[in-house]
C-alpha cells in the first residue's frame, strides 16, 4: 500500500514564517552589497559568466529583471521547445548533463527548458547568487580615471508600478552587461556618463540584421571590456559592437559568457580597485 502523504509534523506559525523570510533575506541582501562581479541579466550569456566566475571562487551575483531564468532561451525559436547549439559550444552543456536530442552537420538540438534549467542550476551550484525581479536601472561610477564600479538596483515591481522609491546600490569590481538585445547597462553609461565606448564610433553601434554565421563568429570578438570596469557579453555585445543577429542558436551566447568570464578574471587578477 502506498505510504500516506502527510504534512502534519510542523506546527505552522505565520509570524515565524515571516520572520524566517525577512531575517534571511536581509542577511542575503546585505551580503550582496559588495561583489567581485555584478552580472546584469540571467539569460544564457549571464548565467554562463556567473557559473564560470563562481567556479573560480569569485563573489558574483546576477540581477534579473524577470521572476525567471533563461532570458530568450526558454522561448527557443518562435516558442518551439527546441534550440540549436554548435558542437564547439555543446561540450559546456553536455558537462551539465544536457541531453543531445539530435546532432547533424555540426549542430546539436536540445530541449530549451532542460538547457535553461541545468544552466541556472549549475550557476547556483557553483555559488553564484541570483536576485530575481531585480532591475538594474543605473550604475555606480568613480573618477580618476572614470570607471564603472557597481550597479543600482530596484525591484521590477516598483518600476512597473511607477512608484517613487529610491533604489539601492551594489559596489562591484567588475560589471557585466548581459541584458540581451537592449544592451541596457551600456546604454546607461553612454547616456548618463557621456562615455566613449571601445567601439568603432565610441557609441553603441547597434545590432545588424540577421546573418547567423557571422553573428555567431563575431560575438566572441565583440565580447570585451567596452568601458573601464564594464564588460559586454551575449546579444548585448553584438548590439554594442554592431554585429548581426543570429536567430535561435545559442552556442555564441554560451561561449561569449565564457569569454566574458575570462576577461573578468584578467581584470580581477590585475587587481582592479
Ligand atoms: C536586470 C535585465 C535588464 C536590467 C534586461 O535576452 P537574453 O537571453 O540575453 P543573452 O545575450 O544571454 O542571450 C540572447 C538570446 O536569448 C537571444 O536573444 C538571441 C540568441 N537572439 C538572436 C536573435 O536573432 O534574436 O537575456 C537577457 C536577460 C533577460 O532575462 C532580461 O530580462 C534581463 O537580461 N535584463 N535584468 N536589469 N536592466 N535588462
Amino acid at each position: 500500500m502506498a505510504e500516506a502523504v502527510v504534512l502534519s509534523a510542523v506546527k505552522l506559525d505565520e509570524a515565524k514564517v515571516t520572520r524566517l523570510i525577512v531575517e534571511e533575506s536581509l542577511k542575503a541582501l546585505s551580503d550582496l552589497a559588495e561583489l567581485d562581479v555584478a552580472v546584469v541579466g540571467a539569460g544564457p550569456a549571464g548565467l554562463t559568466v556567473a557559473m564560470e566566475l563562481a567556479r573560480r571562487g569569485f563573489k558574483v551575483a546576477v540581477f534579473e529583471r524577470r521572476l525567471s531564468f533563461g532570458g530568450g532561451m526558454g522561448g527557443g525559436g518562435m516558442q518551439l521547445p527546441r534550440l540549436v547549439v554548435e558542437e564547439e559550444a555543446w561540450s559546456l552543456l553536455a558537462k551539465l548533463g544536457c541531453r543531445a536530442l539530435r546532432s547533424e552537420g555540426g549542430l546539436v538540438v536540445a530541449d530549451s527548458a532542460e538547457v535553461l534549467a541545468r544552466l541556472a542550476a549549475a550557476a547556483v551550484d557553483a555559488g553564484a547568487h541570483v536576485l530575481l525581479g531585480a532591475s538594474v536601472e543605473d550604475v555606480v561610477f568613480r573618477e580618476g580615471p572614470l570607471r564603472v564600479e557597481g550597479v543600482v538596483v530596484q525591484w521590477t515591481s516598483v518600476l512597473m508600478a511607477g512608484l517613487h522609491v529610491d533604489p539601492l546600490a551594489v559596489r562591484s569590481r567588475v560589471v557585466i552587461d548581459a541584458t540581451g538585445h537592449a544592451a541596457e547597462v551600456c546604454g546607461i553609461v553612454v547616456r548618463k556618463m557621456g562615455a566613449v565606448l571601445r567601439t568603432r564610433s565610441g557609441r553603441i553601434v547597434g545590432e545588424r540584421p540577421m546573418w547567423a554565421e557571422r553573428g555567431e563568429r563575431e560575438i566572441l570578438e565583440a565580447t570585451s571590456e567596452v568601458y573601464p570596469g564594464l564588460i559586454v557579453a551575449g546579444m548585448a555585445a553584438n548590439a554594442v559592437l554592431g554585429c548581426p543577429r543570429m536567430g535561435a542558436i545559442f552556442g555564441g551566447m554560451l561561449l561569449s559568457g565564457r569569454k566574458a568570464a575570462q576577461i573578468a578574471v584578467g581584470l580581477l587578477e590585475e587587481g582592479v580597485r
